[in-house]
């Protein structure tokens, strides 16, 4: 089997190749990444040691390349992670998310129609389905809730989403999509919540929060994505789409307080900041379908993943601190300069 996996020296993608290297020692698995900001080869070392792995650093909009590349590999399978992916990003440079999220997965889709109706799977988001209210915990996405986008990030990925399901209706290009929750783990990029706060905790940073707090996120491990992104590849029918979430709902202030108690660091460290514009009020999954119909359920809760996570942000210093040293820095004046 060889597979194209897109966006894999992104946090998720690259957690998904070393999953894959390893349950599928004869899988040949090919990534293609543009390594923006997000993208870091380092987090990829171990995975260019291995013969059954091949890099390629390229844009997924730029189409003569991506055909070629496709021409070349034969992939059986796509799955598609290369996206632009943080909401506060999208805030002030939307153009860049609707090239990468929208225009690139096309690109990829016409070159599995163009090389033997190759099967695609789209990596969407819970974020398409906009917000659900606070104080209604008995209400949870299902993979029928009407999409409903908030930010200029959640509104690319949604075209996105409905452009592979028409890629199916239209072309009969066999794809599945999954919607998944807010991940953590290893080789998060330090600009989301919980790789933020860890590396500024570390350091005795303020720990900035958005409003008062209360925002709700279902966070899941990636490693638990990562395995029903595998079994929905092999096993799910062409044309679905599996809503994938924790089933670990908190309100932020929460996952911040964790992660100081973990690290033994003062609560006196936070410091509520102003709001993300149209900010989500509450993400929650229900992800009964891809339990009933491939057996998936989510293994770690947060308590046991937020301590390995915590561990690994601790035994690897020198992957997230030169990235802080880099380019975020700039980044992080623009983002809280006026907070
Ligand atoms: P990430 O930002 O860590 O990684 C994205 C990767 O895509 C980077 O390596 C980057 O270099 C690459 N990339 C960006 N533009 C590209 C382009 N034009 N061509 C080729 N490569 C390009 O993102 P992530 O958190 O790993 O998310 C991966 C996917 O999962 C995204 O599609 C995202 O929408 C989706 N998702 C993420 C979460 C989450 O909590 N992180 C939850 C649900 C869905
Ligand atoms: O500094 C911060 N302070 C803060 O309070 C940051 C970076 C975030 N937040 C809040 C905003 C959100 O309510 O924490 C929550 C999580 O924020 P992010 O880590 O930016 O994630 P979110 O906006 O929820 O989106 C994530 O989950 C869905 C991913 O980034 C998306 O790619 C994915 O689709």
């Amino acid at each position: 089997m060889n597979i194209i996996v897109t966006g894999g020296a992104g946090f998720i993608g690259s957690n998904f190749i070393y999953y894959m290297l390893d349950k599928y020692p004869d899988y040949r698995i090919i990534c293609l990444d543009l390594l923006t900001y997000a993208g870091n080869l380092k987090t990829l070392n171990k995975a260019l040691e291995n013969p059954n792995f091949k890099f390629y650093k390229c844009d997924i909009v730029d189409r003569e390349t991506v055909f070629n590349i496709f021409e070349n590999e034969k992939p059986d399978v796509v799955v598609n992670f290369a996206a632009e992916s943080h909401v506060d990003r999208s805030i002030n440079n939307p153009g860049l998310f609707l090239s990468t999220n929208i225009l690139g997965t096309q690109v990829l889709m016409d070159a599995c129609r163009a090389f033997g109706n190759i099967r695609f799977h789209q990596v969407s988001t819970d974020e398409v389905y906009g917000d659900l209210p606070l104080d209604r915990p008995d209400m949870l996405f299902t993979e029928s809730t009407p999409i409903k986008t908030s930010s200029p990030y959640s509104a690319s990925k949604a075209a996105a989403d409905l452009l592979v399901q028409a890629y199916n209706r239209t072309f009969g290009l066999p794809i599945t999509i999954s919607r998944c929750s807010n991940n953590y783990g290893p080789y998060q990029f330090p600009e989301k919540l919980i790789p933020l706060m860890i590396a500024r905790a570390n350091d005795n940073k303020s720990l900035p929060v958005y409003g008062k707090g209360e925002n709700v996120r279902d966070w899941l491990f990636v490693e638990d994505h990562n395995r029903a992104i595998d079994i929905i590849i092999r096993k799910a029918d062409v044309g679905e789409v599996y809503n994938i979430g924790g089933n670990q709902e908190l309100q932020n202030i929460d996952v911040v307080k964790i992660i100081l108690d973990v690290l033994n660091k003062p609560i006196s460290l936070i410091e509520f900041v102003k709001d993300r514009p149209g900010h989500d009020l509450r993400y929650a999954i229900d992800a009964s379908k891809i339990k009933k119909d491939l057996g998936w359920e989510p293994t770690l809760d947060f308590k046991t993943g937020i301590k390995k996570t915590i561990d690994w942000y601790m035994n690897n210093q020198s992957w997230w601190k030169e990235i802080i040293n880099g380019e975020y820095l700039n980044y992080y004046n623009e983002m809280y300069g006026n907070r």
